[in-house]
């Protein structure tokens, strides 16, 4: 049988790489076979191209050379890991995915979204997550978490308006497809946060029937 892939999505500081290890331990406590990768980047090509998307030093980089930059690091993730774990019955847990250009480089640079539909169905081969997170807080808090880490990147130093519609991008989707999405409150304590992250994955688990492995106490 193939595996199931899951995407967390989110602005700036939404908690993602905290939240990404939560769920990993929650699949593999079920005995799944897990590989967790990232975007842009989670091949060596996508590496590549991911140190040339956020270079702070290319801030005349065009949309256009953005959004087929982050294609350019899909396609080569689909087919190089994400298309044959699933075949092997692997489980991908991907830290962003194509929701983020319909939300970055659609909502954010203002990209057709029939353009990013277009790649998707050509660079992505079509291929759509079983589940997605989306963790959504407001863009104020988001940004007061991620200004602790140093050095902005070239696309962390877009403005605050810039992310206002990278989050409207993220919520319009989330609400055209609740069957794929779950929407995570993210500007919440991160117990509160994690709770509701294990609630969402426990039920997609059951609903997909896998076993829950008993503990012994
Ligand atoms: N991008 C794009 O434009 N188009 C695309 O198609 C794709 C990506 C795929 C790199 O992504 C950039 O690429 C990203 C989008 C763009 N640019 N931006 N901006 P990335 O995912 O690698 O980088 P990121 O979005 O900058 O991730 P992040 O800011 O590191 O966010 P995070 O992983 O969601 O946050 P975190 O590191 O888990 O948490 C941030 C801090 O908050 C940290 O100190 C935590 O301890 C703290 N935290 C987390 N949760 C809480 C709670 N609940 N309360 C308090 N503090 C918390």
């Amino acid at each position: 049988m193939n595996g199931k892939l899951i995407t967390l999505e989110g602005g700036e500081g939404a908690g993602k790489s905290t939240v990404l290890s939560s769920v990993h331990a929650l699949l593999a406590q079920r005995g799944l076979d897990v590989v967790v990768t990232r975007e842009p980047g989670g091949t060596p090509a996508g590496e590549a191209i991911r140190s040339v998307l956020l270079n702070p030093g290319l801030r005349g980089m065009s949309a256009e050379t953005e959004l087929l930059l982050m294609f350019a690091s899909r396609a080569q993730l689909v087919r190089e890991l994400i298309q044959p774990a699933l075949a092997a019955g692997r489980w991908v847990l991907a830290d962003r995915f194509t929701d983020a250009s319909f939300a970055y480089q659609g909502g954010g640079r203002g990209q057709p979204a029939a353009r990013i539909a277009e790649l998707e169905r050509w660079a992505a081969a079509g291929l759509q997550p079983d589940l997605t997170l989306l963790l959504d807080l407001p863009v104020s808090e988001g940004l007061k978490r991620a200004s602790g880490r140093g050095a902005a990147d070239r696309i962390e130093m877009e403005n605050a308006d810039f992310f206002e519609r990278v989050r409207a991008a993220y919520r319009e989707r989330a609400a055209a497809e609740p069957q794929r999405f779950r929407f995570i409150e993210a500007g919440r304590a991160l117990d509160d946060v994690l709770a509701q992250v294990r609630d969402v994955v426990d039920a997609f688990l059951d609903q997909c029937g896998i076993d829950r492995v008993e503990v012994d106490a």
